[in-house]
């Protein structure tokens, strides 16, 4: 593209570079309008969008039906406090517990805030239910794990770029190795103040890592053998990414044939954010049953914006569109897709290992250096080719399009990633 054409574009960026934290390094693309799984740039290119905003905007960008809820609540009553009840909140409560069969909802607003609730809820339980000595509980995370930025979070965090200089450090957690049973039993035979056990179903930060089949199951029995709440971080896998409603639960309220019709894990605490807004508002929630939640009394939590109006009709819109357009079932066939497709392509690749995930949040791993700029210039190459994609760490590559993907635009990203893929084989 011509110099010229691209000056908005660099106009843009020159403003984010001058008057912004530089807290991130962004493809160099500057988008301006999104419909679907469709983003264009300022300069009026069209791309597909293989990222979703991390997996926030599930239900395709700007989906009319959480657009329209959005803006009829915000023309009638945008935020009260909880210092006053509200007409939307104990709507949407009711139907979010249904939605995915807990008791209790807490209503936060970003995924950072509700997994610093649910730790918060946890170690409650753990002085008033279980009767660990106070100040006492220690809670098992995973090594790789990504729950978020707050100083708490990033005091269990291993990524050096994410926790330098950010110390002193909040203490009171213990890491395991992910996916090792073996670890988790050492650890829960061990200490008796393990309170709880906080983990990804898929790490995605970390690169797209599955589990074992049996992990979360066997993990989710060690927890209730030991008497440790087991706490599910779904702000990314959730809301009908993995091609299930939840990575963690087969019991989905969709009728889903792909899932199993008995739950597969239920979590004692469950976390959810991203995508309960379809993207449109920041809205995260920490479920649980009562004999859990109802350790938090007036007083104890509490935020300006949970559960404000509107948030609650923008997350049971999002929610009513995962149910009525079936977007797991659509994950989860055309997830076997594309891997079934890039496969295909990988099995004659030097330039690409492996890809894996679960329904349509995947990653390839670039057959480079971790510290290579090759996944980067990739994506440089798909943002040229019409795909927008961005590398997790060093060499792999994360894609995860919105839900509301057809097969005949998954077959077209495929080959558009199949043929820029192809410019860097040696
Ligand atoms: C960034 C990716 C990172 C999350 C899980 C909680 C949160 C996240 C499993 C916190 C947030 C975002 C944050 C964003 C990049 C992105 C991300 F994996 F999704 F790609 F960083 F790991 N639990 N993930 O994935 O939710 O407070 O952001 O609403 O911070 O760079 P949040």
């Amino acid at each position: 593209m011509n110099i010229l054409k691209q000056q908005k574009s660099q106009e843009a960026i020159d403003l984010e570079n001058k008057y912004g934290a530089h807290n991130y390094h962004p493809l160099p693309v500057v988008l301006s309008r999104g419909e679907g799984v469709h983003v264009w740039d300022v300069e009026g290119k069209q791309y597909y969008d293989f990222l979703s905003a991390y997996s926030a905007v599930n239900q395709g960008h700007c989906h009319p039906k959480i657009v329209n809820a959005m803006v009829q609540q915000a023309q009638t009553l945008t935020l009260t406090s909880r210092a006053f009840h509200n007409d939307m909140l104990g709507k949407y409560e009711k139907f979010a517990c249904e939605f995915f069969n807990f008791e209790k909802l807490l209503p936060m607003n970003t995924g950072a805030e509700a997994v610093e609730t649910a730790l918060k809820i946890c170690r409650k339980w753990a002085y008033e239910v279980k009767g660990i000595d106070e100040n006492k509980a220690e809670i098992i995370v995973c090594e790789n794990n990504f729950h978020g930025r707050t100083t708490t979070i990033i005091s269990f965090s291993n990524d050096p770029v994410a926790r330098e200089n950010f110390g002193p450090f909040t203490k009171g957690f213990v890491k395991i190795e992910y996916d090792n049973l073996e670890a988790l039993e050492d650890v829960l035979k061990t200490n008796p103040n393990v309170a709880g056990f906080l983990v990804e179903p898929i790490q995605g930060e970390a690169g797209v890592y599955v589990p074992s089949d049996d992990y979360l199951v066997k993990a989710e029995a060690l927890c209730e053998k030991y008497n440790v709440l087991f706490i599910a971080d779904e702000v990314q896998t959730g809301i009908a990414r993995t091609g299930r409603l939840l990575a963690t639960c087969g019991n989905c309220s969709c009728e889903d044939k792909n899932c199993s019709n008995t739950p597969d894990v239920k979590p004692d605490i469950l976390i959810l954010g991203k995508a309960l807004s379809g993207g449109a508002y920041p809205v995260s929630a920490v479920l649980a049953d009562n004999s859990i939640m109802d350790v938090i009394k007036p007083g104890n939590h509490g935020s300006t914006f949970g559960g404000n109006p509107i948030a609650a009709a923008v997350a049971i819109a999002a929610l009513e569109v995962v149910r009525d357009e079936n977007l797991a079932e659509n994950a989860f066939v055309l997830g076997e897709l594309f891997r079934s497709e890039l496969n295909k392509y990988i099995s004659t690749s030097s330039i690409v290992k492996l890809v894996r995930g679960k329904g349509l949040l995947n990653a390839i791993v670039i057959n480079d250096d971790e510290d290579s700029d090759t996944a980067w210039n990739i994506c440089l190459a798909l943002r040229d080719n019409g795909l927008l994609a961005k590398p997790t760490h060093g060499n792999i590559i994360r894609f995860a399009p919105p839900l509301v993907i057809t097969e005949a635009q998954l077959l077209d990203c495929v080959s558009i990633i199949i043929e820029t893929l192809k410019q860097f084989e040696n």
